[in-house]
């Protein structure tokens, strides 16, 4: 017993994994001493700032720059014009298309980049941009997918004869791809033969990560050494050097990209824009450090969106409520260029992870991308490209059916869930699930929110209602959710031909601490609390000994990069995989010093003991220290090692979330009485990251699913470019949530680990939407449109008639 204590006091001294060890980057955040990209500033630098379009369409007839230049400190004003030499007027996106770097003839959406201008400080370019005269042409614009399919008006006219995209054939000018997965044969059979169909156009809007910092980058060109070097809000500095370097011809080592903290990515930084390149090439020419930070009507209008897609589902059941076939129809809207942040190979992202966590037989999917007169972008906003979309659609699509079946939705679930002997599972559409257990989160989550109970007091509430008694009503949201994260492995995904693999290297020091650094990037995360308890548990070290570096190219091993909730899933295992490797050298080290055979000693926490003699050992600390300071026979001196890991297969972590809201059917206002969120991540690093990353994950969903929206009028004028406008949600809106979990490990993860972060997007954004749905589903409601605002369910209410 003593001795258990005793170990357990040592384990626990690590704060290894398990631990709700505090943030340690925190007491700098928290005190304001975080250095974001507009903390750097560097000796003589210029600022830049864009001439943007108020058009969505139309042609570039002129740009005159002398009155913008004639202003005093104004030092450059480039256009497409001064980039086109240098090839650099357009730029390769993530999907194989090319964008605009500076409008080239015209330009395709309001807000697009027409001018960068330079200049001493950040007043004067603002004022410049003003002075730039730029004279348009207006064209017809198209803001609508399925008109832009049928449109004459050809909005990429540099492209408008090619038959062949990037993802293969285009059947119009202004469609970019048709990608397809699953038996469409089989499917249409299923469909065709089934007792019970439910078909449903399901539309997620367009909306934007819109992150608290903005975008931004400083670029320092020494002419001397002939060193770039590029910092910046970039979630995966390495491909964005390697970028650099093809794009501009200077070779890799004389670049060096630098992500100091990132005040939050949510996708957001992934792509490259418009002013990463400009503030290159301006240093270039200008000799001098260039800064560009974007204002927040920059980021919500230009840089990235998310989602935009329009779900056309058909699924198929018999009498009882066995599923037995899915179909989904997808046009995407992709904006103007084709910028989506997706492995190469997944044009659609992971979308075909649609058939959710049930046990379809067959299914097919195909999505066609389209082009319009909006921003470009599609970015994974808190979801491992495009699975939010996949789990709105799938959880919509099985509450449709259940009301098709006359059942219960969570009765529903339950029959049709993978089963936890069916894992590992290989899904219609192509994805083997790792490992999972539906039924025990499922019931869990049930009897945590009192469901039966619940399902009473709705139908009391109904009842008041329908008497006039009360005019509330009642909705219970029910989700249950997988996702998929952690790309690779290498042969499937890629980012522009680099695999998705990634690293970790670890220093160890003669005292026992050390410094381990990955090709990931926190952008809020916790990474250098959580990954350092990895390396804790693995090496025996205290977490508080260990410092983790992320984000600078010249220190940090290549690495893809932080998005898609691969950092646990794919850095993490390599940190593992890293600590094992110091661990190996460490035993031979502490059985010579014990003078004993290697194998006479095991690992015990922190040290290496003489088996069956566990008084006789040497502590990682001791081992660290000899590793420096002893000649061994056959062992290198030193303590380091590096791992690039390239995951199996990705990690499948799941949920169950349930939302309870009030709806006040007069003036569409909704109150959420209780949310109930369930996840199961495999192993727990640190259970307190872990609760935080479900409240800011629910909380964006929370923004999605109920307000949030990158809206157009039909003209193409971006509506929402604001805070005004577009709905970032503060303590007033957001409710209580109820964390909970289950454990189901990874079992080819070396520590069992699954991510987490973007989970409570996937599974919020149907829980509240189910919720308001459900609210009215006595009255017959199917399907409406997300963001439920107050106005929408007012709405709603007003349309099924519960207006007098
Ligand atoms: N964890 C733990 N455990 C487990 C898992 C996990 O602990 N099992 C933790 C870790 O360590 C970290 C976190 O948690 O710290 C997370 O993780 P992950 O899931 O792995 O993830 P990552 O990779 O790291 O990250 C990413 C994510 C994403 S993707 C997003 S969107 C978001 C999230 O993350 N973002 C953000 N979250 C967050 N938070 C913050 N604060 N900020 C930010 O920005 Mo994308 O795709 O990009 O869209």
């Amino acid at each position: 017993m003593k001795d258990l204590d005793e170990r357990e006091e040592r384990k626990d001294a690590l704060k290894g994994l398990g631990c709700s060890r505090k943030r340690v980057e925190d007491a700098r955040f928290t005190q304001g001493k975080g250095n974001y990209i507009d903390d750097v500033n560097l000796p003589g630098m210029l600022h830049g700032d864009f001439v943007r379009s108020p058009y969505a369409h139309a042609r570039v007839v002129s740009i005159d720059t002398s009155a913008a230049m004639a202003l005093d400190g104004v030092v450059a004003v480039l256009t497409a014009k001064d980039l086109e030499p240098l090839g650099l007027h357009w730029m390769p996106t993530l999907a194989g298309d090319k964008q605009m770097v500076l409008a080239d003839g015209k330009v395709l959406f309001q807000g697009q980049e027409v001018a960068f201008v330079v200049a001493k400080d950040r007043y004067i370019a603002a004022d410049a941009v003003e002075l730039v005269e730029v004279e348009y042409e207006d064209l017809p614009v198209l803001v609508n997918p399925f008109e832009a399919l049928k449109s004459d008006v050809v909005l990429r006219e540099d492209i408008k004869d090619e038959k062949e995209g990037a993802h293969g054939a285009r059947k119009h000018h202004n469609h970019i791809f048709t990608w397809e997965e699953g038996d469409k044969e089989a499917t249409e059979q299923a469909i065709g033969a089934a007792e019970v169909v439910a078909e449903e156009m399901v539309y997620y809007h367009r909306t934007h990560p819109c992150p608290l910092e903005p975008c931004g980058s400083v670029a320092s060109m020494d002419k001397v050494n002939g060193k770039l070097t590029l910092w910046g809000t970039f979630q995966a500095p390495h491909v964005v050097r390697t970028v650099a370097s093809l794009l501009s011809g200077i070779e890799e080592h004389n670049i060096r990209v630098i992500s100091p903290d990132i005040g939050g990515g949510f996708g957001n930084k992934v792509g490259v824009y418009p002013g990463y390149v400009c503030s290159i090439v301006a240093s270039i020419v200008t000799g001098v450090p260039v800064k560009w930070i974007e204002d927040r009507m920059d980021n919500l209008m230009a840089t990235a969106f998310a989602r935009d897609y329009w779900m056309k589902g058909r699924i198929s059941a018999t009498k009882e409520g066995k599923i037995t076939g899915l179909d989904v129809h997808v046009t995407a809207d992709h904006g103007a260029f084709d910028a989506c942040a997706d492995p190469t190979k997944f044009p659609a992202g992971f979308f075909h992870i649609v058939t959710g966590s049930y046990d379809i037989p067959v299914a097919h999917v195909a999505v066609d991308g389209v082009y319009t007169n909006k921003a470009p972008g599609g970015v994974a906003y808190r979801c491992s490209f495009r699975v939010t979309e996949a789990a709105y659609c799938i959880e919509r699509m099985i509450e449709v059916l259940a009301i098709e079946l006359g059942m219960d939705a969570a009765e529903l679930r339950r029959i049709n869930f993978i089963k936890k002997d069916q894992f590992p599972y290989q899904s219609a559409l192509g994805w083997e699930y790792d490992s999972g257990d539906y039924h025990t989160a499922w019931d869990k989550a049930l009897k945590a929110v009192d469901y039966e109970g619940l399902r009473k007091e709705q139908a009391q509430m109904l009842e008041d209602f329908k008497a006039g008694k009360s005019r509330k009503l009642l909705g219970i949201g029910l989700t249950h959710f997988t996702e998929i994260v952690g790309a690779g492995p290498v042969k499937n995904c890629d980012i522009l031909g680099m695999g998705m693999f990634d690293s970790c290297e670890i220093r160890i020091h003669p005292t026992g601490s050390a410094i381990a650094r990955l090709g990931t990037i926190s952008q809020g995360q916790g990474h250098a609390t959580t990954f350092a308890q990895i390396l804790a548990s693995e090496i025996g070290l205290p977490a508080d000994s260990i410092t983790i570096e992320e984000g600078d190219t010249d220190t940090a091993p290549y690495g893809l990069g932080t998005y898609g909730s691969r950092s646990t899933p794919v850095a993490g295992a390599a940190t593992a995989m890293a600590g094992r490797k110091i661990r190996a050298k460490a035993q031979m080290i502490a059985a010579y010093l014990l003078e004993v055979h290697d194998d006479d000693v095991e690992w015990d926490v922190d040290r290496f003991a003489v088996k069956g003699a566990p008084e006789r050992f040497k502590t990682m600390k001791d081992i660290a220290y000899a590793a420096y300071n002893q000649a061994i026979p056959g062992v290198e001196p030193g303590l380091e090692a590096v791992s690039y890991y390239d995951p199996p297969n990705m990690t499948y972590p799941f949920g169950a979330y349930i939302c309870v809201m009030e709806i006040d059917v007069d003036t569409g206002e909704h109150k959420i009485r209780q949310f109930y969120a369930l996840d199961d991540c495999g192993t727990r690093i640190n259970p307190m990251v872990i609760d935080g990353q479900v409240h800011g994950g629910v909380t964006e969903a929370l923004a999605i699913a109920m307000g949030q929206e990158i809206a157009y009028d039909e003209m193409g004028n971006c509506k929402t470019g604001t805070l005004m406008d577009f709905f970032l949600p503060t303590a007033v809106e957001v409710p209580n949530y109820q964390t909970d979990h289950t454990v189901t490990p990874s079992p080819h993860h070396p520590i069992g680990a699954k991510g987490v972060g973007e989970s409570p997007n996937v599974g919020g954004v149907p829980a509240f939407s189910n919720a308001v749905h459900d609210a009215f589903r006595p009255f017959g409601l199917r399907q409406s449109h997300m963001p439920h605002d107050h106005w929408r369910i007012w709405k709603i209410a007003q349309t099924l008639g519960l207006h007098d």
